[in-house]
């Protein structure tokens, strides 16, 4: 007998193998067992077997928990400051330039001991799960020495142990140069290859390694080098590519066999026929373009003419994307980069999954994944997308238990 049954609802499995948008299933149940999904289907289909719960859901829709796969949620103090500064003219670059910016965050962190990061995070991430997500990637990158990256990483570590949320952790190892290597920025390189992967390695502190491939960032030939050490220890990477402009990152990504490339508005077409080759995933930002005032849009209709899977992320980050609400970036990914709600609900769920390389797990409705669930009282998936700033789902389900 199965833990939980639950019936009278309609279910986005978001499950490829379905015909039709959302991978729409009316009039379906979905059985539980173990914290796992054991059978998902149309009612019918499920009459037979039986439950120690069995819940109706009064026409209510399931989705997949959603995925959050690209965020900087652990950091310490803010930039409003900034935020003003760039409603007076000012840009991102040139708050960079003049030391503020990433840098500004970087001292705010390295200031901060771990529990105070963690709770200085923890509301962050209580307002990405109010939402709905069930599973979120969190990058280092405000450290930028070894310590504090590794202090950040524990930080998410001790996050993840202690809310129902499953965390992929990122050392994001070439963010922006720090002042006290100004002059040596190949021996920040190496203390990216040379130190910080061993450490996190060792420690089995993140995943994947990331870095920010940009003009007031990385050159693709530094990302070269730590992509190489990332290999070397086992780490799976990713890149922030073709944000301000187009260094060709992320078909440098490609060659490393990377899980996705991230921003892209200055994608060209060479790029994103790498990107599909290698099988990687355009994960898209709204929350940065819009914050920072951008024109350039993603290329959308290139990304899905090469048929590269695209997933939608917060980017949650003091700088260039505050952002804590899934269901706002769901409406942004449509209303300003033209995506159909169901290849935006598909980026914050099934490709979100992708781009963290854990789509054996989670990311849709199928048997045999996690049960991370959200459960929305809405007439159709459309409208995770077309409400701005939805509260979040009636209930939310994590590895099967309501929290
Ligand atoms: N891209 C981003 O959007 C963030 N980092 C990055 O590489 C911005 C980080 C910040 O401004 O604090
Ligand atoms: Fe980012």
């Amino acid at each position: 007998m199965w833990d939980r049954l639950l019936i009278d609802c309609h279910i986005a499995t978001m499950d490829l193998s379905l015909p039709g948008a959302f991978g729409a299933i009316e009039n379906g149940a979905i059985g539980i067992q173990d914290g796992r999904i054991v059978r998902v289907g149309r009612r019918t289909e499920l009459a037979g077997y039986q439950a120690k719960s069995v819940e109706k859901l009064g026409g209510a829709w399931v989705t997949p928990g959603l995925v959050d796969c690209h965020t900087h949620l652990v950091f310490a103090g803010n930039r409003a400051n900034e935020f003003e500064a760039r409603l007076e003219g000012a840009t991102y670059e040139e708050i960079a330039a003049a030391g503020g910016g990433i840098l500004s965050t970087v001292k705010a962190t390295r200031a901060a001991d771990e529990a105070a990061l963690v709770e200085a995070s923890r509301p962050r991430l209580q307002a990405l799960m109010a939402g709905g997500v069930t599973t979120v990637e969190i990058k280092s990158g405000y450290g930028l020495d070894v310590d504090t990256e590794l202090k950040m990483l524990r930080a998410a570590k001790a996050l993840g142990d202690t809310e129902q949320v499953r965390i992929a952790r990122t050392l994001l190892a070439l963010h922006a140069l720090p002042p006290e290597f100004a002059e040596r920025r190949h021996e920040f390189v190496e203390l990216a290859t040379g130190a910080m992967i061993p450490a996190a390695a060792r420690e089995g502190l993140a995943s994947a390694v990331d870095a920010f491939c940009e003009g007031i960032g990385f050159s693709a030939d530094e990302v070269d080098a730590l992509f190489e050490a990332a290999a070397a220890h086992g780490l799976r990477v990713k890149l922030h590519a073709e944000q301000l402009s187009n260094l060709h990152g992320a078909a440098r990504a490609a060659e490393h066999h990377a899980l996705s490339a991230d921003h892209l508005e200055h994608l060209d077409e060479a790029g994103a026929a790498a990107m599909a080759e290698a099988g990687m995933v355009a994960v898209l930002l709204p929350g940065a373009f819009y914050a920072l005032k951008e024109t350039r849009k993603p290329p959308v209709d290139l990304l899905r003419r090469h048929q590269v899977p695209m997933a939608v992320a917060t980017d949650c980050n003091p700088g260039t994307s505050p952002v804590t609400s899934p269901s706002l970036m769901l409406s942004m990914a449509c209303t300003l980069f033209g995506l159909t709600p169901d290849e935006a609900l598909a980026g914050m769920t099934r490709e979100a999954a992708r781009a963290l390389g854990l789509e054996d797990e989670i990311g849709t409705i199928t048997a045999g994944k996690a049960a991370d669930l959200c459960v929305w009282r809405v007439e159709r998936p459309a409208e995770l997308c077309y409400w701005i700033g939805l509260p979040g789902p009636e209930t939310r389900i994590f590895g099967g238990v309501d929290t």
